[in-house]
């Protein structure tokens, strides 16, 4: 089955180095020259370091937008069958170099700016990221639009044109503070406005019923207020730019009518405040990763950015298709990004039922075959829900539509399934009895879909076995998996390319299409002279992180220690915390055992916290506080840094992850839905520390249990633990060291003075509960990073896993990942573009 599916893309994949574009050296400094001048009325002597960017930039773009218009040119002209990733968020982060990589134009614009007289280093250091997104989930969604576009496929990526997006993140003495993201500031050389396509979209009101000729009562929403979605495209270049697709980003707009009602009234004031709240509605970016809690501008993104995708979808397929509804399914397939987009699957019943006049179970059949839903976390306080009253209240017409969805689902295939059950009538039902009622937004995406996915093998068995039991036994052929993957453009080639260009020496300069030939390293495991070349390109790159580390954070570190690396958003469930105890009891050990060798650390942390989080921001302090004493303590010396570097994002993961040797992923079994970290880490030679949970258990498949450290609870394990009554005093008394780093924290050691400055932390581990069992996995972690340290120091045997970690990560390329979603979900093939 596996070579079946690959060969249905493999003809693209052939041709796909007939790098296309222009990479002439002269007309690109030619081109940036006249950017300078005529874009940006600059001249040479004046011009700044950004200025310089910006004219590569449109450079760039001018020769990606020629195969931009050809291949929208090409889908337009065949009618092709499209499909359209819906996310609340995209996390892009910088696009000039991947854009000059994937468009085959990196090593002439090099020369072109070296013969300016200009560092190509410190001009695409002038980018500022685009952080559309949150974590992984987002980023994820950016690697998707890389793979779907390198592969070839026909597809649209709609989102919100964020005005802020995630903040930035600052320390003021070990405090997290939270400073806006005006990432627009000096405007963004790579999106195109389109007007002509924006979209008008109602919002509150109320439903009245009128009579049609025949004298038929029909539900009409009225009395809205009326929003405008303004388009920006961003071109999404294929490696080998062939195929250029597009991510189409909504940014509201207060509509005109909506103003001149209030100024006809002599408000003028009162008509620009309205304006301000129309554009509010895309001002800003949610920085909770999990958590929702029901805010009324949030239902209104989300709803605003589904009606605006599904209008210009709908729009695309009337230019062909005029009012042929059974067509619809074959032109378009939409994969929902969780559930933050999950309103359409009502909005389009209300276009098809309400605007279009379609009988509502044609209508049922079309929505149910074009959507598709990824699920992401099992966590309950991120499954969405929203409030009865408040759908009610922005949503009128919807919330009829939505309960009409759920009195046939109930009625009709509940009951032919389980008759006259009502036990599991209330157990499937969309809406969750309570004060008030709840609209259960995974139950409603997996009613209105015909495809529900996890992200890795682990998550969607437990989706099947927990979250979504009872619709399994209902549908069981609706679920399946989809185990994530990364882009090895940015997360190898763009990011590593000491490392990329040894790999094309060695198995030739394929692999960036067909990961899978990395295994062609794993004859070179063994041999001392590759060893010393890939341990170099390593040691390379950990100097230049060494220097950003004392820029950022002011320690100096050691290229030469293992940097030991957790970068992902700040949660209990990943358990920084429980990396904290190891720091602690390596310091103890440190201090107690000063002859003893062991294998020097720098440990490296990146993570932001929700800015509404306490702990998870007490958690950074503590681990600031403790840093600042042990970087200072002169018996440590080089044995143990400790630095957790400042505003963690996409671009400074390009450099830390190159420089990591050591890849934490220690999350609660259960409670990590894949990770995407642990692929981007071990793809560049990162060895991982990690518990059985979301796609380690792959990875520790596809590396072998020899290249990998595993440790802790599984699944089965903590479930066990929970049900017989989990008690952190009982692993507290029982683990002398445990308890001396616990006793540590509730001390003054790392704030001198203030003996409860640390406190949140270790009272959250012992009276708190210990959600995330760190106290139950403490021994088996620190006796695995023993073992881990005792490995670092044996050279050839690290170096060995590390090369046999690169070589058997095909398997994470997101480029498989997109084929098994266009084979399995989307049935969607490649449309080669040509010349
Ligand atoms: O999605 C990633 C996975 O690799 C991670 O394991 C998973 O934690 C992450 C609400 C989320 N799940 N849920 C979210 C993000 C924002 C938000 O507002 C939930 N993110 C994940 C990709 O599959």
């Amino acid at each position: 089955k596996k070579t079946a599916k690959k060969a249905a893309t493999a003809p693209a994949r052939k041709k796909a180095f007939n790098f296309n574009i222009d990479a002439d050296v002269e007309g690109l400094k030619t081109s940036i020259q006249n950017h300078l001048t005529y874009s940006m009325a600059r001249d040479t002597s004046t011009a700044t370091t950004r200025d310089w960017w910006l004219a590569l930039c449109y450079s760039v773009q001018d020769r990606i937008l020629h195969r931009y218009i050809k291949t929208q040119a090409v889908h337009n002209e065949k009618d092709t069958r499209r499909a359209y990733y819906l996310s609340l968020e995209y996390l892009m982060g910088r696009l000039l170099s991947n854009n000059l990589v994937n468009a085959g134009l990196f090593d002439a614009a090099k020369q072109a700016l070296t013969e300016l007289g200009l560092d190509m280093e410190d001009i695409l250091e002038e980018e500022p990221d685009m952080g559309l997104g949150n974590g992984g989930l987002g980023r994820l969604a950016a690697c998707f639009l890389d793979s779907l576009a390198t592969l070839d496929l026909p597809a649209i990526g709609y989102g919100i044109h964020y005005e802020f997006g995630l903040f930035r993140q600052e320390f003021i003495d070990g405090h997290q503070v939270e400073r806006p993201d005006n990432w627009l500031q000096f405007g963004n050389p790579w999106q195109v406005n389109r007007p002509e396509y924006q979209v008008s979209v109602p919002l509150y009101g109320h439903v009245e019923y009128h009579f049609d000729s025949k004298g038929d009562s029909y539900p009409a929403w009225v009395g809205t207020k009326e929003l405008i979605g303004l388009p920006w495209d961003i071109p999404i270049v294929g490696y080998g730019a062939r195929t250029v697709n597009f991510l189409r980003l909504w940014e509201s707009r207060a509509s005109q009518e909506f103003d001149f009602s209030v100024f006809n009234e002599g408000g003028y004031v009162e008509a620009v405040r309205e304006k301000a709240i129309g554009e509010t509605i895309s001002k800003v970016l949610y920085p909770n990763d999990k958590t929702e809690s029901g805010k009324e501008l949030r239902l209104v993104q989300q709803y605003f950015f589904c009606a605006c995708s599904l209008h210009d979808i709908i729009r695309r397929f009337r230019k062909q298709n005029h009012d042929n509804w059974d067509a619809f399914p074959e032109k378009v397939t939409v994969q929902l990004n969780d559930t933050h987009p999950a309103v359409s699957v009502a909005e389009l019943m209300r276009i098809l039922v309400d605007v279009e006049k379609l009988e509502w179970e044609r209508a049922w059949g079309i929505c149910r075959k074009v959507f598709a839903y990824t699920n992401h976390t099992l966590l309950p306080e991120a499954l969405e829900k929203w409030s009865v009253p408040l759908f009610q209240k922005v949503l009128p017409r919807h919330l009829q539509i939505i309960f009409e969805i759920n009195r046939r689902f109930l009625e009709e295939e509940v009951e032919a399934q389980w008759p006259s059950d009502d036990v599991k009538k209330s157990i499937l039902s969309i809406i969750e009895e309570g004060n008030p009622k709840q609209i259960r937004m995974a139950y409603l995406a997996t009613v209105g879909s015909h495809s529900v996915n996890g992200v890795a093998a682990l998550h969607t068995e437990l989706l099947k076995r927990d979250l979504f039991h009872d619709f399994n036994e209902l549908w069981p052929k609706k679920f399946n998996n989809k185990t994530n993957g990364i882009t090895p453009r940015r997360f190898l080639k763009v990011c590593n390319p000491g490392l990329a260009a040894l790999i094309d020496r060695e198995v030739g300069p394929e692999w960036p299409f067909d990961l899978d030939r990395l295994r062609g390293l794993e004859k070179l495991s063994g041999d001392a002279a590759f060893q010393q070349e890939y341990m170099g390109i390593k040691r390379a790159n950990k100097e230049r992180l060494a220097e950003i580390i004392d820029m950022d954070c002011g320690v100096t570190v050691n290229p030469d220690a293992m940097f030991d690396v957790q970068i992902k958003r700040l949660h209990e469930y990943k358990r920084q915390h429980l990396n904290l105890l190891h720091i602690l009891t390596l310091y103890r050990q440190i201090l107690h055992f000063p002859e003893k060798t062991v294998a020097p650390r720098v440990v490296i942390f990146g993570a932001k916290a929700a800015p509404g989080y306490e702990l998870a921001k007490d958690i950074i302090f503590t681990i600031n506080k403790v840093a600042e004493v042990i970087n200072n303590d002169a018996r440590v010396g080089d044995k143990l840094k400790v630095v957790f570097l400042p505003n963690y994002r996409v671009s400074l993961a390009e450099r830390i992850i190159p420089a990591a040797d050591l890849s934490e992923q220690i999350s609660t079994a259960g409670k990590e839905a894949s990770g995407t970290g642990n692929m981007k880490l071990a793809l560049n030679g990162a060895l991982t520390i990690g518990t059985l949970d979301g796609a380690n258990v792959e990875i520790k498949e596809e590396v072998g249990d020899d290249n990998i450290f595993i440790f802790g609870m599984t699944v089965e394990q903590v479930l066990e633990l929970r049900a017989s009554g989990y008690n952190p005093w009982n692993f507290y008394r029982g683990d002398e060291e445990l308890r001396h780093v616990l006793d540590w924290l509730g001390s003054d050691t790392f704030t001198p003075g203030q003996p409860y400055a640390l406190d949140p932390v270790r009272r959250s581990l012992l009276d708190g509960g210990d959600p995330f069992l760190c106290c139950a996995d403490f021994r088996a972690y620190i006796d695995c990073q023993q073992r881990v340290g005792e490995a670092y120091l044996d050279k050839p045997r690290w170096a060995k896993m590390a090369i046999l970690n690169t070589a058997r990560m095909g398997k994470f390329s997101s480029d498989r990942t997109i084929r098994e979603y266009a084979d399995d979900i989307w049935t969607l093939k490649p449309l080669p573009v040509g010349e």
